[in-house]
């Protein structure tokens, strides 16, 4: 059936896109519906996700995915987390973010750069839905030096992914879904769809 994935972010949607396609959903993209942004004020992926799925099934009237995500370093206390894309201010590019993380982390010596990538994905049915489906992804690795690869999208060149050895920018669509923090918590929501 069709469902409407409650983001702007493109990495995001081209991700969730191909994860979803072979399960037989139908994801339309927020912005082809003409559904603007929702706030994201919250201080957990959790709220900030079930703010964004609920507005996008509200205006839609589809169901509705939403996913906050973001990543969080040891060193910096587990910033940027809930604020990664916003991390080099309010409309920052993904190049301005990365940059501000590697200044922040100059002093940190390679053993202490570890972080992980976090995805919480919420389902919502309709938009009063009082039981959504909430899923958790995590994906451990460590911040790189330099910038490294051209592919994925926002921290993706500056963390190492220790199954393959190199950057996140580095592995095609298929090999990070296979063990990135979205493909986890989505595999996780597809088990629960089934479900229902
Ligand atoms: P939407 O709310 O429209 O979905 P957004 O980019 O504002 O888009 P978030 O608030 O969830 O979404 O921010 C997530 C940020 O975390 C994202 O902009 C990236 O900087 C980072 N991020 C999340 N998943 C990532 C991934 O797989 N690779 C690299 N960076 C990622």
């Amino acid at each position: 059936g069709k469902l409407v994935l409650a983001s702007n972010n493109q990495g995001k949607l081209r991700e969730l896109g191909e994860l979803l396609a072979p399960l037989g959903l139908q994801p339309i993209a927020q912005g082809e519906l003409g559904v603007g942004e929702a706030e994201e004020p919250a201080c957990t992926f959790v709220e900030n996700a079930l703010l964004k799925a609920r507005h996008a099934a509200q205006q839609t009237g589809l169901p509705a995915l939403a996913d906050d995500s973001g990543l969080a370093v040891d060193a910096l206390g587990g910033q940027p987390g809930v604020r990664s894309a916003r991390y080099a201010g309010v409309d920052a590019s993904d190049a301005e973010n990365v940059q501000a993380l590697l200044t922040a982390l100059k002093a940190v010596p390679e053993a202490e750069r570890t972080a992980q990538f976090h995805c919480v994905l919420v389902y919502l049915r309709h938009a009063e839905d009082p039981t959504p489906i909430i899923c958790h992804g995590r994906w451990p690795g460590r911040i790189l030096e330099h910038p490294t690869g051209s592919g994925g999208f926002g921290y993706d060149p500056v963390f190492f992914a220790p199954e393959f050895d190199c950057s996140a920018a580095e592995l095609t669509r298929e090999q990070k879904g296979r063990v990135s923090h979205r493909g986890r918590a989505l595999r996780l929501l597809v088990e629960q769809l089934g479900g229902h």
